[in-house]
Order: C-alpha cells, then structure tokens, then sequence
C-alpha cells in the first residue's frame, strides 16, 4: 500500500466519524494522521520496519496499530466496520464546497442520497429547501458548490510541489555523479499557483544511468513510464513527476521548451518561422537544415532578437510584446523584501512566541516584522481583546530594547465583521503599528453585502492592508462573491494596500488580480501570515505570484525601509482625516 493510499483511508475514518459526531479531537487526530503521512518523503514501510512510525508527528498508539494492520494485511477491520455504519458515498458529499459532516448527515438520513449526483438530482428538484435548516438560498449554493466541482481537477498547490521536486533535485544530483546540470520546469518554474505534474531536467552524457539513479530515490513510489530520454514516476506523496535527461549542449534550447508554457512557446515558434527558422526541444534548424544549438537559454531569446523572459511572465500574456519593445518589467526579488507584515503568535492562533517569531524574521535578514494576532471576533484563533492587544505592547517593547537592527512592529489582524462594522474602534486602531484587516466569516454572503464590508474596511483611515482579499482555499473553497474589481479600484482612491497572501493553498490576491492592481497603481503587500517560525519561509510563493503579476519593487510595500512603511502609514492616515492630525 502506497502512502497515499493509507493516508486516504485515515482522511475517511476522520470525515466518518465527524458525520457520525465522534468527539472532536479524535477526529482531528485522523485527518492529522493523514495529512503528515501524506506528505512524508519516504515510505511509509520504511518507518515502520525501523519502529519509527511514532516518531511521525500525530502517529500515536491507536494510529500506529492501524497502519501496522494495514501493512501485514492490507485491511484494517475499525474501518470496515466504519463502512458498515456510514457509506462511502455519503463521505463523498463533503468534497461539495459549503456541505460539512452535519449536512451530509442530513441529505442521506432524509432523502436517502449516496452520491454528488443524487444531491445535484435532488437539489434541482427543489428539495433541498424542505429540508430542516437549508433553504432556497442554501440549496443554490449547494448547487454552484457541485458545479465548481465539476470544474476542479486534481491539480497540486504550488507550496506542496515545490518542496517535492526541489528535494528530488537534490536527491539526484547526490545519487549520480554523471549529471552536468539540473533544473525544475514546467507550470512548477514559471511558479503557477497549482501545478499538473512535475517536470524536471537533467543534462548529462550518460542518461541511462541519470534515469536508474532518478527511479531508484526513496521519494519513488513507483515507474509509470521509462523511455529513452524520460522517466515518469509517482512518488510516494502521491505527485507525478517526469524526468527528462539531454545532452548538456542543447540544455537551454530544453529548459526553454519544457518550461513552456505552450502557448508561450507557440508564440516563439512564429516567431522563429518568419525568421526562417524552426525551434524544438533540440534547437533551431535553419531552412538548410543546419542546426542553432543553445546551451544557455537565453540564447533561444537571443536568437529572436528578444532579451530573456523571466519564467513567471511566460503566459502569452503580452511579455513577448513588451520584451520586443525593451519594455519588460524589473520583477520584484526576494533580496527587495525588507520584512513581514502579517505574522502570528501564540497570543492568538499561532504556535511560537513573540521572541521565537522575532528571532526567525531576522535570521531571514528582515528589518521588522508586523505581529498580527487575531482580533476578538474571531473567537475560534483566541482573538485579542483590546486590553490583552494592549499587554502585548509590553512584551513587544521589551524585545525591541534589545536590538539596533530589527523590528518588531505590533499590528492585528482585524475581523471584519459579518455585518460590515470593524471589530476595533478607531482609537485602538491608532495605537497600533499596523494593521491588517480580514474577512475570514459570512463568506458566503451576496456581492453587494460581502463588496461592502471590504469597502468600508478599505475606507478606514487606519487600517492599511486587506488580508486574503478573494477568500479562496485552493482546492477547497472557491473565491467569496466579493467584487475584486471593486475592491483594486477602493484601494486605488485611498492609497490603502492589498495582500499577496503566500500561504500557499490561498496565494490571494492571485496573479490577474495582482496584475490589475499593479495597473492601477495600488501598493501590494506580500505576507506570509505564518503562524509557526517554518511559516515565514512560505513567502516564496507570494512572491512569485507577484511577479507573475508582473509586480515590481515599487509595487511592494514590504520592500519599503522602516522609516518609509512608518512614513507611509502616517501619510496615508493625515490625508484620510483630512489633515486634521
Ligand atoms: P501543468 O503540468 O498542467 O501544470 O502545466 P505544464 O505547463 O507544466 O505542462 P506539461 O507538464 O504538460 O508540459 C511542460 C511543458 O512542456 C509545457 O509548459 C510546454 C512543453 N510541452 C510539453 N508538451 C508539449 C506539446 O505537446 N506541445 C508544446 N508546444 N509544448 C509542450
Ligand atoms: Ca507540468
Ligand atoms: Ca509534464
Ligand atoms: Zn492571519
């Protein structure tokens, strides 16, 4: 059995039992269970014959028996008769967005239904709306819910990928002294926010042996494919992940092929065809079938009379043009940021300290750090009250008084309420460093409702960035109804900021949206809102979401110097009061 497949199994018994209303916390232990051994680099079999299977986080006694059971047996009894109690099909309900264990618990115990399509049938019926606690409304979205269904695909959020196929990398070069070179390609370089599969490339003379060393990593679950110069494996995280080997000669002619993306590339093909020329994989072939070799990849661009194209840009999405006329952006680079302006502590909902955060920030080279805990409203994160955001201030400075170089900035992240009013009044606001205001509740509510409660936090003069503006999960919950149009225009008039969020399944705004707000002059906030010290790290992924919204320095807040984000602020909340301060 694959880890994939075990982790499934426990990701089922947690959705089994909280339909079934099994207490809380062994339902969590499950469906952490599941996510760790999802997401472990080796198998899951290996651990077990070393005895180490407790040394995985969440794998305690109870779960360590069940994975041995599965292993020996390949079946394990607690979910069969699981099975016996609530159908598979019945769990299947809680892939639809917006229906949780009570409501599956509801459709199969009065209307019988086992499938998405049964509830789909019967949410077209209009019989939904009969049922205690749902109605017309709750029906309709039930309904957009399985649509958007429909319309996802299994694809993998950036943030899982990128660590996969970097250690693959590492694994390879480590493993097989014949490899010249590596490099990651693909939707996974230019840095989209989910990623089909993993392509990778290796350049080497000798690649029968960079292939058996690739298919033999411990990562390996399996060899879907084996071919000349391409080896397709799935690993034991469950991701595909191809391997192509060439000669290091035409390494920049691939990398640019492989990188795509298509239609990026079938524009450069058009381009190479007026000129004469035909580009592959290989190279070019003039029309006397004489070949342009390109080691580097920049070459291939060179040879089309354009300068190289950062990867994030390669969408056909008007970077061909702007390199044709010496008019590409200066994108944003991680050595630009200066710090963090959404983090947690274990004040609110986070897990490390004040000074565990502080001391990570700056170990990244940062110059502050914005501490952003929960506000009250969100009771679930332990929200602050104004009076414990005010005991912070004491810890806060006192970690201050010990460096000449760094910052600790005291902000909040603050609720914006459901019926539109913010959860602090504007005097606490004032007080603070910073502040990052959210809508993390009633996301379901219509355009106009949920447009205005972002446009009046947008208005306030104190508040300087909106969190997660669209409130997607990627994979899980799609984008509130917010009119994020709406919202860049706001921003634009009051000079407030927006978030990149760089937790990678919300990566929000995303990069159209970025580009928008870049257009329109908006400043962009990349934060990490970590809520461990490992959490800082995610900020890669805004970052490239930036860039691949053709974001420049200057279109970052965070790559301001303290003194400028402080000028900033002050600015901009003297020109809201109407100078009045
Ligand atoms: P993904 O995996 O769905 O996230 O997207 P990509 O862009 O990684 O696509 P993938 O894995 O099918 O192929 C990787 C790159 O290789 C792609 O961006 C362009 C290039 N490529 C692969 N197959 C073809 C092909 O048949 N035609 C063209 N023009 N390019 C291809
Ligand atoms: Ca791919
Ligand atoms: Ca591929
Ligand atoms: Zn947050």
């Amino acid at each position: 059995m694959t880890n994939q497949e075990i982790a499934e199994i426990f990701e089922r018994i947690g959705d089994m039992l909280d339909i079934l209303g099994e207490n809380r916390y062994k339902v969590l232990a499950y469906r952490r269970a599941a996510e760790n051994i999802r997401h472990l680099p080796r198998d899951l079999r290996s651990y077990w014959q070393a005895g180490a299977l407790q040394d995985i986080p969440g794998i305690g006694p109870a779960i360590e028996e069940k994975i041995e059971e599965l292993l020996t047996t390949g079946r394990l009894g607690f979910y069969e008769r699981l099975q016996d109690q609530v159908p598979v099909g019945v769990v299947s309900l809680l892939q639809i967005p917006d229906v949780g264990p009570k409501t599956a618990k509801l459709l199969w115990e009065r209307l019988g239904v086992q499938s998405v399509a049964e509830v789909e049938e019967a949410a077209r019926a209009g019989r939904l709306r009969t049922l205690p606690g749902l109605g017309s409304r709750s029906e309709a979205r039930i309904l957009a819910g399985i649509q958007a269904l429909h319309r996802r695909s299994d694809r993998i959020p950036l943030g899982t990928a990128w660590p996969a196929a970097t250690a693959l990398l590492d694994g390879l070069r480590a493993a097989c002294s014949e490899v010249v070179q590596t490099a990651v390609a693909g939707s996974l370089r230019r840095m989209r926010s989910t990623i089909g599969d993993i392509d990778l490339l290796a350049a080497s003379l000798a690649p029968a042996t960079v292939m058996r060393a690739f298919a033999t990593l411990p990562q390996v679950a399996e060899v879907i494919l084996s071919g000349q110069t391409k080896t397709s494996v799935r690993l034991h995280n469950g991701l595909q992940a191809d391997l192509r080997v060439l000669e290091p000669d035409r390494w920049g002619a691939a990398l640019q092929y492989f990188t795509g993306s298509q239609t990026h590339n079938i524009h450069l093909r058009e381009m190479a065809q007026k000129q004469g020329l035909s580009l592959s994989e290989y190279g070019f072939k003039r029309e006397d079938g004489s070949e342009i070799r390109c080691p580097e990849e920049a070459m291939v661009y060179e040879t089309l009379g354009l300068p190289w194209i950062p990867p994030e840009l390669r969408e056909d999405r008007g970077e061909i043009e702007a390199a044709l006329a010496g008019k590409l952006p200066r994108l944003v680079e991680g050595s630009d940021i200066q710090g963090d302006l959404h983090a947690h502590t274990d004040w609110s909902d986070g897990a490390n300290t004040l000074a565990e955060m502080a001391e990570a920030a700056r170990q990244r080279g940062y110059r502050y750090l914005v501490i952003s805990d929960h506000t009250q409203g969100l009771g679930i994160a332990r929200g602050l009250s104004p009076e414990r955001l005010q005991a912070q201030r004491v810890p806060i400075d006192a970690l201050n008084a010990q460096w000449d170089d760094f910052t600790l900035l005291q902000g909040c992240e603050l609720e914006i309420k459901a019926d539109g009013r913010l959860d602090f009044p504007d005097e606490v606001l004032a007080r603070l460093d910073f502040v990052v205001a959210s809508v993390h509740t009633s996301l379901r509510q219509d355009p106009e409702q949920i447009t205005a409660r972002i446009l009046n936090a947008i208005r306030n003069p104190y508040v300087d960035v909106i969190g997660h503006p669209s409130g997607r999960i990627l994979g899980q919950r799609e984008e509130s109804a917010a009119d994020v149009e709406a919202i860049i225009q706001a921003a634009a008039e009051t000079g407030t900021a927006l978030e990149i969020n760089s937790t990678p399944n919300r990566l929000d705004l995303d990069d159209v949206h970025v580009r928008r707000a870049v257009e329109l002059g908006v400043k962009l906030a990349i934060n990490s809102d970590a809520h461990h010290t490992g959490g800082l790290d995610s900020l890669i992924y805004g970052l490239a979401t930036a860039r691949r919204g053709w974001a420049t320095a200057a279109d970052i807040l965070n790559t301001l110097s303290l003194e400028e984000l402080r000028a900033w602020r002050q600015a901009r909340i003297a020109r809201a009061t109407g100078r009045a301060g």
